[in-house]
């Protein structure tokens, strides 16, 4: 796997840390800052979920500049005892693993680009720090990122990582929650997209289907483009569940079943959403 901005090189220290260095941000920078997170907020109200509201309303950020990791910790440190630390990009993932176990998430120091507002292939600021930032401020997510972090690393040495790694990418990453007012955002690498926002929740392509922990277990996902599926949890009490399961009788299942494409939808799946499947069939057609 690629292993970002610092590719090639030996990074400094182990743990794939960086200083932040807020004060090196140019005045550019920080208007990139302001520019995704004034079009994004405007986005938010009745489509992301209260807890992500609720955290961001408690943290410091906002459109003024680039967050400075040192208060952002100190405010979530009080709250759930995580911290942000910096790192250069995608980290090797035993490094990433070991930051979530000790609860340091580490979130990409660099902006991308004006000209990526929309597409950045590795995790930078914007989506670490406003996409993911506050949903840690709620502590059931804070424990089930902690124990996603210490199943990585007993998954990848049974050589059962991309099984887990669905089930952040169907949670963290691009999770709908169902709440009392309809179904509503928590996946970061939603609430931190200004399309996918949109797509995720009011276009009629994907499924949207509730949340099954083998079933997403088996989900191939795309990375290149929005998800064909989207996974919806009845309540962040189902994270809960999560972390006290034992995950090696479910491995031990999964082997000899079927892998499941994107797209799939199954006799058992509770379907919220029936996709027409339109965004992605017409890509197909076109390369
Ligand atoms: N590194 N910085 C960073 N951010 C991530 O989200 C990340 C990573 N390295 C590995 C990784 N994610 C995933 O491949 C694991 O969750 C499987
Ligand atoms: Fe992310």
């Amino acid at each position: 796997m690629k292993h970002g901005a610092a590719a090639g090189l030996r990074p400094e220290r182990p743990d794939w840390t960086i200083e932040q260095g807020w004060e090196r941000y140019t005045s550019a920078e920080h208007a990139t800052w302001r520019t995704l997170f004034e079009r994004q907020t405007k986005l938010l109200p009745g489509r992301a979920c209260d807890v992500y509201v609720d955290g961001m309303r408690r943290l410091p950020i906002g459109p003024g500049e680039i967050p400075d990791f040192h208060r952002l910790s100190d405010v979530l440190g009080k709250r759930t005892g995580w911290q942000v630390v910096a790192v250069p990009g995608l980290v090797p993932d035993e490094v990433f693993f070991e930051h979530l176990a000790n609860r340091r998430f580490p979130a990409g120091q660099f902006i991308r680009k004006p000209g990526q507002l929309d597409y950045i292939e590795e995790p930078d600021v914007f989506h670490d720090v406003f996409g993911h930032v506050p949903m840690l401020m709620n502590p059931i997510v804070a424990d089930f990122l902690q124990a996603y972090g210490a199943g990585g690393l007993r998954a990848r040495k049974l050589g059962v990582l991309p099984n887990l790694a669905r089930v952040y990418w169907y949670t963290i990453e691009f999770g709908l929650v169902e709440q009392a007012d309809g179904i509503r955002i928590y996946g970061s690498g939603i609430a931190s997209s200004y399309t996918e926002t949109v797509f995720s929740l009011e276009d009629p392509s994907p499924n949207r289907l509730r949340f099954d922990l083998e079933r997403v277990m088996r989900t191939r996902y795309r990375i290149d483009d929005f998800q064909e599926s989207y996974f919806v949890l009845g309540s962040f009490d189902e994270l809960l569940d999560l972390q006290r399961i034992d995950f090696a009788p479910i491995y031990a299942r999964l082997r000899g079943t079927p892998e499941l494409e994107p797209g799939d939808v199954l006799a058992g799946d509770r379907i919220l959403h029936r996709g027409s499947g339109a965004h992605h069939a017409g890509k197909r057609a076109v390369h």
